[in-house]
């Protein structure tokens, strides 16, 4: 039964990647930053399966945070084999010229330094036992560019980077690296964007039919049940309706 740590856990893609993991041969490390919000996840996962699940609360811009809690870990759950890093957000759709600088240094430090955070935490006894899968959630941002994404689609582009960089630092020793690049899904994404106003965030969903959680897990689901010698580098997956970062069929 191989480990597997999932970042952001609490909601949209961390979870339903952990509802989908626990009806394989997996146990999980559930992140979140409140215990508050993972409970009711790994309440769901024991009422389908046995998976033993363990909650682990940090927040991913906090590098001494989160090492303190991986050093918690019972030794059972000590060997992450899978690391996916999940956790990630958007704020708001200002243009360079307006946008608030608070929002872009949450961006960057959520987006590109916790997954840096994580991958220095986790990587080193991936590489020690020359086996181990690191998957990134990045996003059609690591391709596209739209008006008052630049910040967000920044970060993503940066991601791409950091995933091929994982790819090449890590490849003599034989630890798969993978990028997910989902086009729009509907979670809590643009709730959290639109700080909270469902109004704005339901609009961005009318009119088509967006991906949902659901399809995310299963493109990591697919990813992972790959054989020894195949590693997928990146899928990227969008709505049927979607053709790029800005032209959506409605
Ligand atoms: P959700 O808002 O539904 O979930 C985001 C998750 O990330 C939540 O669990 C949230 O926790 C967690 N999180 C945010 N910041 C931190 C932090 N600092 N430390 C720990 N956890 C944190 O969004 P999605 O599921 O849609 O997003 C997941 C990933 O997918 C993100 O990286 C996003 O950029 C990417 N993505 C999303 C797309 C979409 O259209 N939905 C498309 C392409 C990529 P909390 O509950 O505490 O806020
Ligand atoms: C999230 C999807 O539409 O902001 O990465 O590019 S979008």
């Amino acid at each position: 039964m191989k480990t597997v740590l999932i970042t952001g856990a609490t909601a949209g893609f961390g979870k339903a990647i952990a509802l989908k993991l626990s009806k394989y041969n997996y146990q999980l490390i559930l992140n979140g930053r409140s215990l508050e919000k993972l409970s009711p996840v790994i309440e769901e996962i024991k009422v389908g399966s046995k998976t033993p699940v363990y909650p682990l609360v940090f927040d991913v811009r906090a590098y001494e945070e989160a090492e303190k809690a991986i050093t918690t870990l019972p030794s059972a759950f000590k060997n992450v084999e899978i690391l996916i890093n999940n956790a990630g957000l958007a704020l708001e759709l200002d243009t360079v010229d307006q946008a608030n600088k608070d929002d872009w240094n949450t961006m960057i430090d959520t987006n590109i330094k916790g997954v840096l955070f994580l991958t220095r935490l986790i990587s080193p006894q991936m590489v020690f036992r020359k086996s181990g899968h690191i998957i990134n959630i990045g996003s059609i941002s690591s391709h596209e560019v739209y008006k008052g994404g630049s910040v967000y689609c920044a970060t993503k582009h940066a991601l791409l980077a950091l995933t091929k960089g994982m790819r090449s630092d890590l490849l003599e020793y034989g630890i798969k690296v993978t990028q997910i690049s989902p086009g729009a899904a509907e979670t809590n994404f643009s709730l959290t964007r639109f700080h909270g106003n469902s109004e704005r965030a339901e609009q961005v969903y009318q009119g088509f039919t967006a991906l949902d959680a659901e399809d995310i897990a299963e493109a990591v689901e697919f990813v992972l049940n790959r054989p020894a010698h195949v590693n997928i580098d990146e899928i990227l997956l969008t709505p049927t309706a979607q053709f790029n970062g800005v032209i959506i069929r409605k």
